[in-house]
């Protein structure tokens, strides 16, 4: 057992900088106002909560590109503290959840958590691969290269330094993906990564996916988990308020199962709920995919088990 104390560390970064659209900053703040600190204290967490509602003095002056890399140095300074605040909790024996925000965070996040837990293991759950290096990159923003930098593959960038190649490629799977770009395609069949798209959801159902996404990154069940959510995983009719929705996701049933089948092993330590965009869509949408958002967490910190 890796969490002590039923203790959830929840974390928001109200930060959007690495893509294009406004509002996604405020996605961590509605799921706090929607109730997920009082729902988690009812199911018995203890819970504390960091809004560091101050990210933005850690926005440079002037953060031209790098290598086609749009907001580098913000994007650096604010995951670095991310990667602090994350594996200081997880060191506590901690359940870390993250609210995004958008997915850059998870540089953060992923360096964190392996700082804590070196021989952890991470699921993606994602319409995309988010594994663009600064020299594949089509779009420049850095919420679709989360991954290349944390496994060690996206070159040397002075501003990056900070960043441990800490994952390696069998320690990471995917499942959800829809949307890959060609060059991603290539890495993932480069470094043998694990994905299972939506064809292999529909081939299999989820349940087996689910056990053969633990087989592969987790074959003896006793490494700890990190789950990296983006809520464009789920169906745009599931989850409509996200950036870059993509049709033909995740029913509800599929992603909350992937959730509760995680927390069911004993063994999730963290689990980042990225990319809910509250400005985007009407008030309905909004308020169905924050309500996702929150039963998401939920199912991550134990809620459905008997
Ligand atoms: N692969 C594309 C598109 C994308 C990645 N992540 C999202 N969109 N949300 C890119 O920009 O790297
Ligand atoms: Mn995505
Ligand atoms: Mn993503």
């Amino acid at each position: 057992k890796f969490i002590k104390n039923r203790r959830a560390a929840v974390l928001a970064f109200p930060f959007n900088g690495g893509q294009g659209r406004e509002g996604v900053e405020l996605g961590g703040m509605h799921l706090i106002e929607h109730g997920i600190l009082e729902q988690l204290k009812e199911m018995e967490w203890e819970t504390s909560f960091e809004p560091n509602e101050n990210i933005d003095t850690l926005r440079p002056n002037s953060d031209p590109d790098i290598e086609g890399l749009k907001k580098p140095r913000f994007v650096s300074s604010v995951t670095k503290k991310v990667a602090e605040q994350v594996s200081t909790a997880a060191k506590a024996g901690d359940f870390v959840v993250t609210l995004g925000g958008d997915h850059s965070l998870a540089m953060g996040t992923v360096s964190g958590v392996f700082e804590a837990y070196p021989d952890a293991c991470l699921i993606w759950i994602d319409a995309h691969a988010d594994i663009n290096t600064p020299s594949t990159t089509d779009s420049g923003n850095m919420h679709g290269c989360p991954i290349s930098f944390v496994m060690g593959i996206a070159g040397d960038i002075p501003e990056f330094a900070w960043i441990k190649k800490c994952l390696l490629p069998e320690r990471l799977v995917y499942i959800g993906l829809r949307d890959v770009d060609p060059a991603e395609k290539k890495i993932l069949k480069d470094y043998g990564i694990k994905a299972f798209s939506m064809h292999h959801v529909d081939k299999y159902g989820i349940g087996k996916v689910v056990d053969m996404a633990l087989d592969h990154v987790n074959p003896n069940r006793d490494r700890p988990i990190h789950l990296s959510f983006d809520v464009d995983a789920l169906d745009p009719s599931v989850a409509p308020s996200t950036g870059t929705p993509v049709r033909g996701g995740l029913t509800f049933r599929e992603g909350h199962y992937i959730c509760e089948a995680l927390a069911e092993t004993g063994l999730l330590v963290a689990a980042d709920i990225m990319e809910v965009n509250p400005a985007l869509e009407d008030e309905q949408a909004v308020f169905q995919t924050v309500q996702v958002g929150c039963s998401l967490t939920r199912c991550c910190l134990g809620e459905t088990l008997l």
